[in-house]
Order: C-alpha cells, then sequence, then structure tokens
C-alpha cells in the first residue's frame, strides 16, 4: 500500500508540502493541476513545475486526479473528438513525468456533490460535508451550483470549476433524456481512444464513482454499484481500465458491500487507487462525513483495509476527505489535520493486518 495525500499546488493549497512530508508514513500525492479547465490540455512546463516541487519535498507523484473530461464527450457530441486529443496530449505529457495512474470521472455535469460544505457535528464541534436529499429536493441545480461556490472560502473545489458551470443550464438542456445506456456508449467511445494510448504509455485510468451513490437531478450516471463497474470494465476489456474505489463515495448507498467490493475488484487487478474514508448514516439519502475511525461511522475500515491486504496490496491509498478541526481553516474536507489523523489511522491499521497475517510490509522503514 502506498500511503498518498491530495495537493493542490503551491498558489492554491494552504498546506505546505513540508507538513504532507511530516505524517508518518506519507510517501507521495495523488497531485492535480487545480486550475485547468475540462478539455484542455495540461501544459509540459506547469506539470514539471509541479511534479518537481513534489520531488523536492521528497514525495511521490505517480497518481496525478482531476484529469476532468469535457461535458462533449459525456453528451457524445461530434465536437469530442478535438477534446479526446486534448485529454490524450495530457495524458502524453503525463506519462513523461512518471505518472501512472489518472484518476477520473464519468458523472454528467456535477462531479461530488453535498448539500452542506461544513455541517456542524454537535457531538464534539468539529464540522464536516453533509448531503441531505431532502434539501436537494428543495434547492434545484441552479442553486446547489451558487450555494456550493459561496460557501467555498474561495477555495476552488474539484469538479466545480466556474467555467464548467457558467453553461449549466445548456448544458442540463443537453443531457434531457439520455439514457444510463447512451452515456455508457459515450464512456466506451472514450475508453476505446484512451486506452491503447495508456497501454503504450503505462498509464492506468481509474474512473472515480458517483458521489452519492445515486442519480441526481434526473441525470443518468453509471458508476455507483458493481453491476455498474462490471459494465464498465467490460466497456474495454484492459488492465489499465480500472476502479478509483472510493469507499465514501460508494458507501453513501448502504446497499454497496464496501469491503466485497474492493475484494473483487481488487482480486480482479482493476483497482488502480483507493480514496479510503468513512461515513456516517443519518436516514434514507442523508449522511455526514465521519473521522476515518470505524467507530465514529458506518463503515468498516479495518475490512476495508485486510482487502486492500489481501487483494491488492501494492494500490495507491489516500485518505479521502477530512472533517475540519482544530479551528483549522482550509478548503472544505481538505484540511490538513483530520486527514493527516486518517492517514495515521489507515497506516495504524496496515501495519497490524500485516504483522497478524506475517506480510513483511508492515515492518518495512519507508523508502
Ligand atoms: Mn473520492
Amino acid at each position: 500500500m502506498k500511503m498518498t495525500f491530495r495537493w493542490y499546488g503551491s498558489k492554491s493549497d494552504p498546506i505546505p508540502l513540508k507538513y504532507v512530508r511530516q505524517i508518518p508514513g506519507m510517501t507521495g500525492l495523488m497531485g492535480l493541476l487545480d486550475d485547468k479547465a475540462a478539455g484542455e490540455v495540461w501544459p509540459v512546463e506547469e506539470i514539471r513545475d509541479y511534479i518537481d516541487q513534489v520531488h523536492q519535498a521528497g514525495l511521490a507523484c505517480e497518481v496525478i486526479e482531476s484529469v476532468n473530461v469535457h461535458e462533449d464527450i459525456k453528451i457524445g457530441l461530434p465536437t469530442r473528438d478535438r477534446y479526446i486529443d486534448n485529454y490524450l496530449a495530457t495524458l502524453r505529457n503525463l506519462a513523461a513525468f512518471g505518472v501512472k495512474v489518472v484518476v477520473y470521472n464519468f458523472m454528467p455535469v456535477f462531479d461530488w456533490l453535498r448539500t452542506d460544505l461544513a455541517r456542524l457535528i454537535p457531538e464534539d464541534g468539529s464540522n464536516s460535508l453533509y448531503f441531505d436529499e431532502r434539501d436537494l429536493g428543495q434547492m434545484g441545480p441552479l442553486e446547489i451550483v451558487r450555494k456550493t461556490a459561496e460557501d467555498s472560502h474561495g477555495f476552488t473545489l474539484p469538479g466545480w470549476e466556474p467555467a464548467r458551470l457558467a453553461e449549466l443550464e445548456t448544458t442540463l438542456e443537453r443531457y434531457k433524456g439520455m439514457t444510463p445506456q447512451q452515456l455508457r456508449l459515450n464512456h466506451k467511445y472514450f475508453l476505446d481512444a484512451v486506452i491503447p494510448v495508456c497501454e503504450e504509455l503505462g498509464i492506468k485510468m481509474a474512473c472515480h464513482p458517483d458521489d452519492p451513490a445515486w442519480p441526481i437531478f434526473g441525470l443518468p450516471r453509471i458508476a455507483h454499484s458493481g453491476e455498474d463497474f462490471d459494465q464498465m470494465l467490460a466497456l474495454h476489456d484492459s488492465p489499465c481500465n480500472t476502479l478509483c474505489l472510493c469507499t465514501g463515495s460508494l458507501g453513501s448507498n448502504p446497499a454497496n458491500d464496501v469491503p466485497a467490493l474492493v475484494r473483487r475488484y481488487g482480486e480482479q487487478n482493476r483497482i488502480g487507487a483507493m480514496h479510503v474514508r468513512n461515513i456516517k448514516f443519518l436516514g434514507p439519502r442523508r449522511f455526514r462525513e465521519a473521522s476515518h475511525l470505524s467507530a465514529d461511522g458506518d463503515l468498516d475500515m479495518f475490512a476495508i483495509m485486510k482487502a486492500i491486504h489481501d487483494t491488492c496490496p501494492d494500490v495507491y491509498v489516500r485518505p479521502d476527505h477530512g472533517r475540519m478541526i482544530w479551528d483549522e481553516h482550509g478548503r472544505p474536507g481538505y484540511g490538513l489535520y483530520d486527514r493527516a489523523l486518517g492517514a495515521t489511522y489507515l497506516n495504524g491499521l496496515w501495519e497490524a493486518i500485516c504483522r497478524m497475517s506475517d506480510s513483511p510490509e508492515g515492518k518495512e522503514p519507508r523508502p
């Protein structure tokens, strides 16, 4: 298991890389260029700047996230070929700097969605991301975008790029009547173009699940269950067509048995990266994010880490969103403190699991 951390770059992330390096057991980043609009080519110079900084801090950067897919590709417009060409150019640029996994998603319009970015947790006075489907019903797509932008305290949020959301009404109109099967065919078109290039470059594409794990605003969604993943992996059969298995996204639907899903796709060697976090169910389609500790939420983090250990022990893992604690002011979900605690806890589980199974990994000093 390679423990990594999401970092938004020195211009946009208030957390110095030095602090990330000081988290016990932290070996690398899942990086991103957070100012890139979907469909844009990521320039070599900017990738170099970012990765050089990471390396200088003593961390690896083999996973890049949020290389977002342009809506025209997801909708299947004739202009998609141009955006696919740009995507391939970005992949080539990333591969030149040793990137091995690229995390993306194929969610129409909305990436992850919450109805409150700083919900008070009354028990301890911390706050976390929160979702309640009932609030969504009253809000509507335009209002949720306005609210999310307002609540982000000036931070950019992945998947909520202003350029993309400016054309929201037009984009929503274009998805009207699209079935999940049509979206799947558009995903196949994308994968058929991208995966052969990934095979050449030695890059795995890792698709992030829908978050939350059900359709919203009547938009088709095709990545929130084992059935969906089976179909997705079959769209283009290749070891480079993989999943970014995000436990919190999948776990938002109690019908998903998260440790079993890790096992299933770990055994198939189809997990390119893992986001590991816990959530607390508060009612039907209502949840908040919890600390990573099993006892604080409803996911069995031991069973998840054990499934990783048994089926894909070399996978890249990162703590996912954290709560805001200790009066930290940071990007919602991406503060330093709770994610550092999360990483440390997951590393503790990992050491125990390795020792109990006599695997060498838990004892080895980090490289
Ligand atoms: Mn995630």
